[in-house]
């Protein structure tokens, strides 16, 4: 009877309380918090036939007079289906230009990046500077730089958009606002920048604008690694960190981008981390095991490795190097003393 009525008065005290908009720590029972990080990020592998179906149809049905961009978004299933992220953190879609288009200028408080996947000699502009693009290029707009997409080529073209759309909107940080036309003027171009940024490194001058890593440089830093002795990571391959070049911090400040090459056979071995990481298959095919389970993949494809999954990469092929294009929150998790790794 004395039990009975004790839990009748605690029911009743939360009741009051919620009245109130209070809320009483003892409604967590003893468990409390749990032992390590949990997500409801689940780990997913989206095929890349899907994705360019996708698209393709969307360029026979949206027009970039009634969308602000053609976008097709990666969508977790064990997160909010409306929301149409593929992380708690970060985003990532594809998107579609066909020739003589422009996706008009505007900037937001997300922070993007482009990876390009087809096509050849169409821009983004971003804040004055034109970033001609062709694949394997990767492109930044950092928060609120202005940015427009413009295909003046034959080609269509695709690229991956990298975006912390759901970092931003945790914090309740949204907004946008529209260029007063539909592209900026063209200042300078990405290669006078990267031509200038050479010699005023030189000369100890830092440059605000740098936004353009071109994949020829990329790919000769690759091929480089691969030769020196003792650069293979054991839980990553042959990886490259796309630093900033002034600060040499990360990437952007809420995203790391990396580059990964697994040689032919190669397997990496198991280990965990607090960040969360999207993948992207540039080149060649594999695997990676994910917990229990084991995701193949091949080029176009993307997947998610959720924080704290036990995880390992294998190329599968006997010939082939892969290269895995990665984006992930581990800044975000750096900055504010969260992150963990366990091998
Ligand atoms: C955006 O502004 C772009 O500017 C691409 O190209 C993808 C996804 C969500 C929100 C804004 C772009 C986007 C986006």
């Amino acid at each position: 009877m004395k039990q009975a009525a004790s839990v009748d008065s605690v029911s009743r005290l939360d009741r009051d309380m919620a009245e109130k908009n209070l809320s009483g720590y003892w409604r967590l029972g003893m468990e409390g918090l749990p032992p390590h990080p949990m997500t409801a990020v689940e780990p997913c592998l989206w095929k890349w036939t899907d994705v360019y179906d996708s698209l393709v149809r969307a360029g026979e049905v949206i027009s970039l007079e009634n969308s602000e961009r053609r976008v097709v978004r990666l969508v977790n299933p064990g997160l909010d289906q409306q929301q149409a992220f593929a992380t708690h953190t970060l985003q990532i879609s594809f998107q579609y230009v066909k020739p003589g288009e422009n996706a008009r200028a505007h900037r937001h408080t997300p922070a993007a990046l482009r990876f390009v996947l087809q096509g050849k000699g169409a821009y983004t502009t971003v804040n004055g500077q034109q970033c001609v693009m062709e694949p394997g290029d990767l492109i930044l707009t950092p928060k609120l730089t202005w940015h427009d997409h413009s295909n003046d080529s034959k080609e269509p073209m695709l690229w991956l958009d990298g975006l912390d759309f759901p970092l931003v909107q945790a914090l309740h940080q949204v907004m946008q606002e529209r260029y007063s036309d539909r592209r900026q003027p063209i200042e300078k171009s990405s290669e006078e920048v990267m031509d200038k940024l050479g010699a005023s490194l030189r000369h100890g001058v830092r440059l605000a604008d740098f936004f353009h890593y071109k994949w020829r440089d990329t790919e000769e830093a690759l091929h480089e690694l691969i030769k020196s002795p003792g650069a293979r990571d054991r839980f990553d391959g042959y990886l490259l960190e796309y630093r900033n070049p002034l600060s040499g911090g990360p990437t952007m400040t809420t995203i790391q981008c990396a580059v990964q090459l697994l040689p032919a056979n190669d397997e990496t071995e198991t280990h965990r981390h607090t960040s969360t990481v999207i993948y992207h298959v540039f080149r060649g095919k594999g695997a990676t095991q994910i917990g229990e389970r084991r995701y193949d993949w091949e080029q176009g494809d993307s997947f998610v490795v959720p924080l704290w999954h036990v995880h390992r990469h294998l190329n599968r092929s006997s010939s082939e190097d892969a290269i895995l294009f990665s984006m992930s929150d581990a800044p975000v998790l750096k900055a504010l003393d969260l992150y963990r790794e366990e091998f």
